[in-house]
């Protein structure tokens, strides 16, 4: 059996499964079964950077090897070209993507480098499974290097349509590397077409039937894979005696209300601006839902270097204080605001008690958050889940209300929809819903990858 080589930005945790999200979870167990080597950042910064040392450690079958980031690394291609080009750009931001030469060249070195520091650790009847937008041209350098292996790539996040990828000033030379790779993994069926149209239009690309696209002298495949979480393990969560107590305490708590939740890392392709204020909307409206239903907002800030990440989180602090002043009453607070991380468990507890789930991406590749909010229903009496148009999920979660997140009255319309609708209708929405995220759970995600990736070479 071959040896499986991830490449990540961030590797782990290993052993720590409480909190390990799903995707962690379905990288390590795809590792332990073949036996294999995780390879990426170390999330140090150092001096020496990717010149140091590198750090390795084994966790049973599972090899670790790791690199820091120097500090212009950190700035320029993390903190650069990844975070304020790339994840605008391929959310769909141009108004917030910044394009600077120098975060550009520090994104193409940043690659070379670890591509030549991972090329001797490589066997070879090795398969390599790279992922993300942070390593987009990887196979490229590991090919010039003289790589033969089959090297797959999955992109987490959306993959725009030309007319927002055109406006990227390397975008030519950006997606004729990733024609290096043997087999693209998007999340949608919407990314893939977007990917094969960039290529027809901007390179004569001819495709085939099979998905296979031929570009710039090369071939590659290109599927949609939408991702998965480990469904029947965070539906166990969700009855686990941790999340039995988190249940109880909130049953004490809001007692005859309903409560609706959303959880996300703070990021402003998370709309939670706008799904703040369809909430207010809605206790507006319908002055039934007034000291009746109330939100909870989980939502740990991230990349807090950022002017945009700073920006939203004071724009969310001051809407939580407006509709709270406006609408509380002396035991009741409309919106709970929490900026911190909970383990899985704990999360999967608040799921559970929640009856709206509530998840309005402006643009999200997948978004898991709306597959656990799904597995860690009660079957007996499930909640809603309210879910964007535009994320992936969207695409495949059939029984979920469908909303668009800029359309803030209709997200209104339909919460209330949400708290009146019979449990009849919601068992039976729930159902389709938890058929499909089980079915298409994190193992079955790898399974149906790595198997396209080994059949591109057959
Ligand atoms: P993210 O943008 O991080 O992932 P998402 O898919 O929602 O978005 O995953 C977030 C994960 O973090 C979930 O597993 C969630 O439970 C967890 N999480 C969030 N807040 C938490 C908290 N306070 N405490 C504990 N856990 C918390 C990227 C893409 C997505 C894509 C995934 C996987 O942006 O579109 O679905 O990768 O491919």
């Amino acid at each position: 059996m071959s040896r499986l080589v991830i490449v990540s930005n961030r590797v782990g945790p290993v052993r720590d499964s409480a909190r390990a999200g799903g995707l962690a979870v379905a990288i390590v167990e795809a590792l332990k079964e073949s036996g294999g080597l995780w390879f990426g950042w170390s999330g140090e910064v150092s001096e020496d950077g990717t010149h140091g040392a590198l750090k390795t450690e084994t966790v049973g079958r599972v090899e670790l090897a790791t690199v820091d980031f120097s500090p212009d690394d950190y700035r320029l291609h993390y903190a650069g070209y990844t975070n304020r080009t790339l994840w605008p750009i391929l959310h769909y931001r141009l108004d917030l993507a910044e394009f600077d030469r120098e975060m550009d060249r520090a994104y193409r070195a940043v690659n070379e480098r670890f591509a030549a520091r991972l090329f001797p650790l490589l066997k070879p009847d090795d398969v390599i499974w790279v992922h993300d937008y942070h390593f987009l041209p990887l196979a490229a350098t590991l090919r010039a290097m003289g790589a033969e292996q089959p090297i797959g790539f999955f992109l987490h996040i959306p993959f725009p349509v030309p007319e927002i990828l055109t406006a990227l000033p390397n975008h030519a030379a950006l997606v004729r590397a990733m024609m290096a790779y043997d087999l693209i993994g998007f999340q949608t069926e919407r990314d893939r077409r977007s990917f094969e149209r960039y290529l027809q239009e901007e390179a004569d690309a001819v495709v085939s039937a099979e998905g296979r696209v031929r570009a710039y002298g090369r071939t590659v495949t290109a599927g949609a894979f939408p991702v998965g979480i480990d469904a029947e393990s965070f539906a166990r969560f969700a009855t686990s005696a941790d999340a039995r107590r988190q249940v109880d305490r909130l049953t004490r708590m809001i007692a005859d209300g309903l409560q609706i939740i959303g959880v996300d890392r703070l990021d402003y392709s998370k709309g939670l601006p706008e799904r703040f204020r369809a909430y207010a909307e809605m206790l507006e409206k319908y002055p039934d839902t007034r000291s009746h239903v109330s939100m909870l907002q989980i939502a740990p800030p991230s990349r807090e270097e950022l002017d945009a990440y700073i920006e939203i989180r004071q724009e969310l602090e001051q809407i939580t204080g407006n509709v709270n002043g406006r609408y509380s009453s002396f035991d009741w607070v409309p919106i709970r605001y929490i900026t911190r991380g909970f383990q899985r468990r704990t999360l999967a507890g608040l799921y559970r008690f929640s009856r709206i789930g509530l998840v309005t991406p402006l643009r999200d590749g997948m978004n898991l958050v709306a597959k656990e909010y799904v597995a860690a229903q009660d079957s007996e009496d499930p909640g809603v889940l309210v879910l964007s148009r535009f994320a992936g999920a969207a695409e495949t979660l059939d029984g979920a209300l469908i909303v668009n997140p800029f359309n803030i009255e209709a997200v209104a319309d339909t919460l209330q929809r949400a708290v009146h609708m019979p449990l009849d209708e919601r068992q039976a929405r729930w159902t389709r819903l938890w058929d499909t995220v089980r079915q298409h759970d994190a193992a079955a995600w790898r399974e149906a990858f790595l198997t396209s990736l080994k059949s591109c070479r057959a």
